[in-house]
């Protein structure tokens, strides 16, 4: 298909909370700096029910989602040196250019070069989009666009990994696993010793914990609204289980009382304001840390007293678990392979991208940690 028009399957959002349509859609060949991929298996991210929600102020549509996923380059664009067809490739929603003040800094995973295009749809050298159906264009989304059979991303958004990994499993390193686990060894800096309090035990939360775990802490103590979650928490670390719903005090008050003033690290995994705060005024004074992890609606804004910052505690939030993804996703996968971290063992259910719809059920259903479809 090299330098043509593949037309393939994609499941396209066309408005806000509508089923995905599975449309034939046309993906123009990878133009200067831009590699098409052919994806073999895609996760599903809350992200991506967040932005189909209509509640991202980025999210634009008629839209194809997905940012989760693994496959192999189809063919790619003038002056892309360091994938060819045939590489085996995770699509990175955070790039790594790294020339951007960004990437230079050592201070930030974020990158600059292409975010002022992913946030709007678009590839960043025309500002147009590779997607059509019979010639409407349809928005790429953070860069990746994974809900299709071929999608085309900028060289800059793609991770080349070991050939031998399976890729129906390492899609998940394309954002929930790392995120969770960066969100503590790169974003907090977890040490040994250390009482963790972790918001939310979907995918994001569990790595956390699993993070946690390997960070050496001596409690990991999960906060989730359905208590059928400790039973799959206490596999990836969770010491000890709070169901808010136990409880009449606010939420911080329990854990306060229960660390004897406080944890030393928190991570909120929902996207949830009023957790957030909780997750901060559950750490104890002097030192205690808060990561935000998970993503907020638009015009949703966080809020406690100051005198929360004043007295010693710190509040932060990751992008990606502060990875750097070209860089960093290939070393994620190696650990992978050396079973030094999980991935299997977050993949509850397995379906075709035609059942996308079922698999959106199920993530609001709960019951359900990451579903990997077959693309
Ligand atoms: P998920 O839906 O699988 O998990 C969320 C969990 O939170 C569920 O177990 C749910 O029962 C629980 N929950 C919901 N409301 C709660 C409440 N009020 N109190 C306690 N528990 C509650 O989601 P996920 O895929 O693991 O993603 C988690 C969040 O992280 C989302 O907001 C997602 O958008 C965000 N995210 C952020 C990044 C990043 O780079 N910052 C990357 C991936 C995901
Ligand atoms: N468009 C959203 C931003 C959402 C957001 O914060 N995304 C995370 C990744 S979530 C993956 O599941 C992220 O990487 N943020 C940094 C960035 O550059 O987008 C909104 O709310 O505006
Ligand atoms: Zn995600």
């Amino acid at each position: 298909f090299e330098g043509q028009v593949i037309t393939c399957k994609a499941a396209v959002a066309y408005e806000p909370n509508k089923p995905l349509v599975i449309e034939d859609v046309q993906v123009a060949p990878p133009q200067a700096g831009e590699v098409r991929i052919k994806i073999l298996y895609t996760a599903l991210c809350h992200t991506d029910a967040y932005t189909w929600s209509g509640k991202d102020p980025e999210g634009l549509f008629p839209c194809i989602l997905g940012h989760e996923a693994a496959g192999i380059v189809e063919s790619v664009g003038e002056g892309v040196t360091e994938v060819q067809p045939g590489d085996h490739v995770i699509p990175c929603y955070q790039a790594e250019c790294k020339e951007c003040k960004f990437c230079k800094s050592g201070k930030t995973n974020l990158c600059g070069k292409v975010r002022a295009a992913t946030g709007v749809g678009v590839m960043m050298s025309d500002r147009k989009s590779r997607f059509s159906v019979n010639g409407t264009p349809i928005y790429h989304f953070m860069g990746t666009s994974t809900f299709s059979q071929y999608t085309v991303v900028h060289d800059v958004s793609v991770a080349k990994i070991d050939p031998k990994a399976p890729l129906e499993k390492v899609c998940l390193l394309g954002c929930g696993v790392p995120t969770g686990l960066g969100a503590v060894w790169n974003t907090a800096k977890v040490e040994a010793g250390s009482i963790v309090a972790v918001f939310g035990l979907g995918t994001v939360g569990l790595a956390v914990a699993e993070g946690a775990k390997t960070a050496g802490a001596s409690r990991i103590i999960g906060i989730d609204l359905d208590s059928k979650k400790f039973d799959i928490a206490k596999n990836f670390g969770v010491t000890e289980f709070v169901n808010p719903k136990d409880h009449d005090k606010p939420i911080q008050e329990v854990i306060v009382g229960l660390t004897d003033g406080g944890v030393d690290y928190s991570f909120e995994c929902i996207g949830n304001v009023s957790v957030m705060r909780a997750a901060l005024e559950c750490c104890h004074k002097g030192w205690g840390t808060s990561v935000i992890v998970g993503v907020a609606a638009s015009g949703q804004e966080i809020s406690t007293r100051p005198f929360q910052l004043v007295t010693g505690r710190v509040w932060k939030g990751t992008a990606f678990g502060g990875f750097k993804s070209r860089s960093q996703v290939p070393w994620l996968v190696e650990k992978y392979m050396k079973k030094e971290i999980k991935v299997d063992e977050y993949i509850s259910h397995n379906m075709t991208l035609g059942e996308i719809n079922k698999a959106f059920d199920l993530m609001h259903e709960g019951g359900c940690l990451r579903c990997v479809l077959d693309v």
